[in-house]
């Protein structure tokens, strides 16, 4: 999981990412909204507002709040990240292991051309990313190594899928991480990706804003080149993009067309198994 969005606020570490996950996959999390939990309150964001404390335009509700505090504690007592994320979702039955990138704090920040450089975050949320990002730094990056379990669970996979996430600010911090891009290039598990791109146009969030920041066409099959064919075994498409089936798999990267909006649970499995069909193949 991506940690290159994480931020300390008021103290508490904060990790948009993994807390995403984690709801979700419990079945606790504002799916209308996006983020946080369901069934919120801003109580205590009130007050800090009121006070000047934390980002008034990022909002901690109690809930999530109650994890983040939760968190900051046992990385205090000295307990690492990868263990924090076990406990926290110890809480439910998950069937998954999650497991954060790095526990080495990455923090991701943007050089805008109108107001200078500034924390993933604020760019995010406080501007909506309207101001033109020129560039990304992680910060931190230099220095991380992969989080324990990492390399061993992309050597010992069956197959790994690259999920239609943002390329530039949420897998590309994976991937940036030293040891894991290599990991991924050397492990027997096909590596299949799934595109975040369909029919040149972003399916949510900004990913358009962050690929135009770094050089990279909106669209499914410039995405699987800035991955590479040295890391993609396989590549998924919408229908909407199918023409560029043929030429991806002439270059290397072995490319199916299907219908690709996560529409339904039920629809999303189905495009699971094809993306694993494809990884068998
Ligand atoms: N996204 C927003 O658009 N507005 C918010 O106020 C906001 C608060 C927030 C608090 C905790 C958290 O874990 C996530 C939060 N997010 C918020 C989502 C987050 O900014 C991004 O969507 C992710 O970092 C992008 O992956
Ligand atoms: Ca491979």
């Amino acid at each position: 999981m991506n940690t290159g969005d994480d931020v300390t606020l008021a103290g508490l570490r904060v990790c948009p990412d993994l807390d995403s996950i984690l709801y979700a996959l419990a079945g606790v999390n504002d799916a209308e909204r996006g983020w946080g939990r369901a069934d919120e309150a801003e109580r205590a964001a009130e007050e800090m507002t009121a006070w000047g404390v934390g980002w008034p335009w990022f909002t901690l509700g109690d809930r999530d709040l109650g994890a983040c505090i939760t968190r900051s504690h046992w990385l205090a007592e000295g307990v690492g990240l990868a263990e924090v994320v076990r406990r926290l979702a110890s809480r439910w039955d998950l069937g998954v292991a999650l497991l954060p990138m790095s526990e080495q704090p990455i923090e991701t920040h943007v050089h805008t051309a109108e107001q200078g450089r500034m924390h993933f975050q604020e760019w995010w949320v406080r501007h909506r990313a309207g101001l033109r990002a020129e560039r990304f730094e992680l910060d931190g990056i230099g220095a991380a190594t992969p989080a324990p379990g990492v390399l061993a669970a992309i050597a010992d996979a069956d197959a790994v899928l690259v999920a239609p996430s943002n390329p530039v600010v949420s897998i590309g911090p994976i991937l940036a991480v030293p040891g894991i891009r290599e990991a991924l290039v050397a492990t027997a598990a096909p590596v299949v990706g799934l595109s975040p791109i369909v029919g040149g146009r972003v399916v949510r969030g900004m990913a358009d804003a962050c690929l135009e920041a770094i050089g990279v066409d909106t669209d499914a099959a410039a995405v699987a080149q800035h991955y590479g064919a040295e890391l993609l075994d396989g590549w998924l498409v919408d229908t909407a993009d199918a023409g560029a089936a043929g030429r991806l798999t002439a270059e290397g990267i072995p490319t199916i067309a299907r219908p690709l909006l996560f529409t339904s649970v039920e629809e999303t499995a189905a495009i699971a198994r094809d993306a694993l069909a494809l990884a068998q193949r």
